[in-house]
């Protein structure tokens, strides 16, 4: 009868401390970029956090990890402004680039709560599939 009873606690403890983990938004994350995707595709950190990035290119040819402003998505390249200027100063929130064959550690500050569009920016990438979501709260 005892041990019973002790038990039920630690199983419902269990269970709490369970839910927790699962629900805490990470300070890292891991992408591994391809032609042409992005693998996983979602993300969830923590909002103003800073962020840690382990990102894998295992295509070929360069790739970028963007993050899209706030407010800001693309249903395709020609949403994209025609200038690398107008790109990082209207659409931009943070972006890496990593050669391929390469793997590269960054860090950056997570935005405010919310859903952000993730793209690779390089021509016929985003297009070609290459398309995430980062969610931040
Ligand atoms: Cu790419």
């Amino acid at each position: 009868m005892q041990l019973r009873k002790l038990l039920i606690p630690i199983a419902v403890l269990g269970i709490a401390l369970a839910g927790c983990g699962s629900s805490a938004p990470a300070t890292e994350i891991d992408v591994t970029l391809d032609e042409f995707k992005m693998n996983p595709t979602s993300w969830t950190v923590a909002a103003g956090e800073e962020i840690t990035i382990n990102i894998k290119n295992a295509g070929t040819v360069g790739h970028e990890w963007v993050i899209l402003q706030d407010g800001v998505t693309i249903a395709s390249e020609a949403d994209l402004p025609a200038t690398e200027e107008e790109l990082l100063a209207d659409f931009v929130y943070w972006e890496e680039e990593v050669d391929p064959g390469g793997t590269g550690t960054f860090t950056f500050t997570a935005p405010a709560a919310g859903t952000y569009q993730v793209i690779c920016a390089i021509e016929d990438h985003f297009n070609g599939g290459m398309k995430a979501e980062l969610i931040t709260k």
